[in-house]
């Protein structure tokens, strides 16, 4: 079994789809709404303590039944299977994608290379849980003696964008311990970090799935080295566990074997969190809240799988993404989210969505005729309305924007939580209805402004609206309702690749940036530069003259 390689564009709905475009392309969301006041209840879905109003888009019931034709004809039922049965739908790498299996009940059964996984995730489930216990409560302590205050996730990309949003967003579940992300190869980065440590009372966590990665071991020296300068070699094993694939390389660096998290090769390092690459969240914020992560997770997974097309809010989500990247000529989408905690989750999202969907080459091997992945970017509201909303309401470009927000704040502050969220509200009925000349006019007319400054002023306080966006409104922020919000975007993802046919898995345009680096960094050591575009040999001489 394989994912088909169906060009999407060959096919009939794509077609009906694009002759669809044509036909309502001038209509604007505006009118939608005059036409039919109960187009909310069309255009709504709820779920869990979810609610998703995706009415504020530029489309129409028709729309929907077009879209959803596009993911029957694509053979979006089958490819749900085989995403989730582990079946090798990454192929270019010849592995299943089963990070769904990490946050399945014990009692499943999936079965990767034929052989049923859940045992094993739910043996290293049970090693977080009891490691996370024993450095939480105090009984796991240092060289000296002493318990654990500080925590160090050391790790790159997939190992450390997932923990550090999950941390960031769960602050409010946290304990007494402290933790600190290095990621960077910079070493102004690690060493900023490690001003602020006790090598007494840290562990370190290196998350590494091949252990292999030049920026994890790097830093991973760098603090082992600064670590013996106060404690001994045989300190090491009771400072530094490992998260990674690779035993052999980890107990090289020295690591004992006892403190090793395995993690496995049908796990994508973007969607790794879930697996034991999230030790530092368990350390965070204990291993029952980190187990809601995973269960919040596992929920989404379910309605994934099981809901209609047209009830399903990943499915939902991806066709209107296709909708505008494919025939508005969208070229990003935004995410915003009101919530501070969230501040991480654009991010996240972007290596997620970009290095996943950002391809262009077809299932079939031929390079695709048609856009692929979108460009995901934003910031917490309301800091991002006083920055970048400026373009969003008044520039050129089409944004379609998903708004997330949350019924209940945290810490119970009404007023502000009021205020926050008026200004969520009051975005996206902004961003539909914008603000025409007669308003602007009526607003010149009360403010007794003169006429040539009213008609000088006019053109650039209009704003056309008809922007799209979606408004994802969730109770509250646990554990679990973050769980299923990261799976919801996971899955979105995975649709999306599935009708853009291209393999969503792989990352071989990472991987050269790995390559080309290592044999230029030869080239900084040895001080001769090698053959180069112009350009790149005047750069690197100019470094080596002045270093
Ligand atoms: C994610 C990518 C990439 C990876 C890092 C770190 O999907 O593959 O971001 O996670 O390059 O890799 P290691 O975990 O092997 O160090």
């Amino acid at each position: 079994m394989a994912l088909n390689t169906t060009n999407p564009t060959g096919t009939e709905a794509w077609k009906n789809l694009q002759n669809h475009y044509n036909a309502i392309r001038e209509t604007t969301i505006q009118e939608l709404f005059q036409q039919d006041d109960t187009r909310v209840e069309k255009f709504n879905l709820q779920w869990n303590d979810f609610l998703l109003d995706y009415s504020k888009n530029n489309i129409s019931q028709n729309t929907i039944s077009l879209l959803l034709e596009l993911a029957n004809s694509i053979g979006l039922k089958d490819a749900i299977s085989q995403y989730f049965s582990g079946e090798i739908i990454n192929k270019t790498e010849n592995r299943a994608v089963l990070h769904t299996a990490l946050r399945a009940k014990e009692s499943a059964v999936i079965k990767a290379d034929g052989q049923n996984v859940i045992p094993e995730v739910y043996e290293v489930k049970n090693k977080i849980k009891k490691f996370s216990h024993e450095v939480i409560s105090g009984e796991r302590k240092g060289y000296t003696g002493k318990a654990f205050t500080d925590i160090v996730n050391i790790g790159i990309g997939g190992s450390d964008l997932g923990p550090v949003m999950a941390v960031e967003a769960l602050q409010f579940y946290k304990n007494h311990l402290t933790t600190h992300f290095v990621s960077n190869v910079d070493g102004d980065h690690v060493n900023e970090i490690i001003k602020k440590l006790n090598p007494e009372t840290t562990l370190f966590v290196i998350v590494s799935k091949t252990f292999t990665t030049q920026e994890t071991l790097t830093n991973s020296e760098t603090i082992k080295e600064w670590f013996l300068k106060s404690a001994n070699q045989e300190d090491i094993a009771k400072h530094f566990v490992a998260v990674s694939t690779n035993i052999e390389k980890v107990t090289e660096f020295g690591i004992n074997p006892d403190n090793i998290f395995p993690m496995w090769d049908w796990v994508g390092g973007r969607f790794s969190l879930w697996s034991a690459v999230g030790l530092s969240i368990s350390l965070a914020v204990g291993f029952d809240n980190y187990d809601e992560l995973l269960n919040g997770a596992y929920e989404m997974d379910e309605h994934f799988k099981s809901a209609e097309f047209d009830q399903n809010i990943p499915v939902v989500l991806a066709l209107l993404s296709v909708w505008y990247n494919n025939f508005f000529g969208a070229e990003s989408e935004a995410l915003i989210p009101y919530t501070q905690y969230l501040q991480k989750l654009a991010p996240y999202l972007q290596q997620a969505t970009m290095e996943s969907n950002g391809k262009s080459v077809g299932r079939d091997g031929k390079p695709v005729n048609y856009q692929t992945g979108t460009i995901i970017w934003g910031e917490p509201g309301t800091n991002s309305q006083h920055a970048f909303f400026q373009l969003i309401h008044q520039g050129t470009k089409i944004i379609p924007t998903d708004f997330i927000g949350y019924i209940k704040p945290l810490y119970g502050n009404e007023d502000h939580h009021d205020k926050l969220m008026s200004n969520f509200f009051a975005q996206t009925e902004a961003l539909l209805h914008g603000k025409t000349e007669a308003q602007v006019q009526a607003e010149f007319d009360k403010q007794g402004i003169p006429a040539d400054k009213a008609a000088f002023l006019l053109p650039f306080k209009v704003f056309t609206g008809n922007k799209p966006t979606n408004t994802i409104l969730i109770q509250k922020l646990t554990p679990k309702s973050l769980g299923s919000l990261i799976a919801l975007y996971e899955h979105k993802i995975f649709v999306q690749g599935v009708i853009w046919n291209i393999f969503s898995f792989d990352q071989w345009g990472v991987e050269l940036g790995k390559q080309l680096a290592n044999s230029i960094l030869d080239e900084i050591n040895t001080k001769t530069v090698k053959n180069h575009d112009s350009s790149t040999s005047f750069l690197l001489n100019h470094f080596l003259k002045n270093k």
